[in-house]
């Protein structure tokens, strides 16, 4: 397969609700956007990245640079006989996994297309639709998170997460779990705390949560360890692991029992797959991550969640917990829990380019056939 061009597209679209973790409040989301085309065929990828790097290191101008300056130029002239060779391609490339995802998904995309593959079937999926949670961002009372939980548990969300912080977590999660005593609860605290706060994270231990996700520093993998030691609530790392080498070590030192994988964060769906094939042999599960993606980020979210190591309910919520109209036709969309993974080719979703243009800030295109 010769990539004939990639277009680099810059878009924006409003939640319709503001989203407030530990690190920051989003109102709007700023996508970069990857279109990689060969004979008329077009594969998307999404970056993962914010607009500013509060997550991670990564943010959406700095991927923008890396895409357009460092990872273009070396897929320039490539032969690709299959998507895990862009991978190898871009290693010499330190990290900047975000940018690397956004290439590598489009060629994915664009790959399982020219095989008349869904994305889902083209990675090795095998599972018809996926279990779907909700990812709550913090309220400003417990009465008001309840009030938001209700109607998430209305709207059939097979689990729920709850956004955390010093400040807003016991007394939020206690009237959570008074109300809904049943429901599968978790609580996401994007490296709010430290090891200091020992004594305080044991009180999440008397809540019954599926699990506390990524407690401590996003680059630590040794303090989590100390802290699975001292819990019984399984903890699951999302910032902490990068890469298939930061998920063996993060096993081998016992600093969670559940891995949150994010396609983006680990530089890729190939990168992704390898985690996922580790925690299986492993005994470790895990879910997919969300990064508030539009509809293309989200159709690669399904393909990947539809691998049988997926054992939990991800944070691939339908559009419309996101966006008043999403990018893609049809939108995804939730039923008991469940979203079906799309079965048409590459990412199973067509791009409502209409809606794409109308929100798209720049584009900018490169020619990479060399012939
Ligand atoms: O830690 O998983 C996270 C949103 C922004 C930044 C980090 C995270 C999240 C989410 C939302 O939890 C997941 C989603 O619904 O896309
Ligand atoms: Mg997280």
């Amino acid at each position: 397969m010769i990539i004939e061009k990639i277009a680099v597209r810059r878009a924006s679209l409003n939640l319709i609700t503001p989203f407030t973790t530990s690190f920051s409040t989003q109102t709007n989301r700023d996508f970069l956007i990857v279109e990689a085309t060969s004979a008329d065929i077009t594969g998307y990828g999404e970056c993962g990245a914010f607009a500013y790097p509060y997550y991670s290191e990564e943010y959406t101008s700095g991927c923008e640079l890396a895409v357009t300056e460092l990872l273009i130029p070396l897929l320039r002239g490539a032969d690709i006989s299959h998507p895990d060779e862009v991978r190898e391609r871009l290693a010499p490339i330190k990290r900047n996994n975000m940018a690397k995802a956004a290439v590598e998904g489009a060629v994915w995309d664009l790959w399982a297309k020219m095989q008349g593959a869904s994305l889902a079937s083209a990675i090795g999926g095998s599972k018809h639709a996926v279990d779907v949670g909700i990812s709550i961002g913090i309220n400003d009372s417990p009465t008001e998170l309840v009030d938001v939980v209700s109607h998430a548990i209305d709207e059939g969300f097979a689990r729920i997460k709850i956004k955390i912080k010093p400040g807003a977590d016991l007394p939020f999660l206690r009237a959570v779990r008074a109300e809904f005593p049943d429901v599968p609860l978790m609580a996401d605290a994007n490296n709010a705390y430290n090891l200091a706060d020992l004594d305080h994270l044991r009180q999440l231990d008397t809540l019954d949560l599926m699990m506390i996700e990524q407690p401590l520093a996003h680059d630590d993998i040794v303090d989590h360890r100390h802290l699975q030691q001292a819990l019984r609530t399984p903890i699951c790392l999302d910032e902490s692991i990068h890469s298939l080498s930061d998920a063996r070590k993060a096993i081998e030192l016992g600093s969670c029992r559940i891995i949150n994988i994010k396609i983006g964060r680990v530089g890729g769906i190939s990168e992704a797959k390898d985690i996922e094939a580790l925690c299986r042999e492993e005994g470790i599960d895990v879910w997919c991550g969300g990064m508030l993606e539009s509809g293309i980020g989200r159709a690669h979210n399904l393909a990947i969640a539809s691998l049988p190591g997926f054992t939990l309910p991800g944070d691939t919520a339908p559009s419309a917990r996101y966006w008043n109209k999403d990018i893609i036709i049809p939108e995804v969309t939730m039923n008991r829990g469940c979203v079906a993974v799309p079965t048409g080719p590459g990412i199973g979703f067509a791009v409502d380019h209409a809606m794409l243009d109308e929100i798209t800030t720049g584009i900018r295109e490169f020619e990479v056939d060399a012939r």
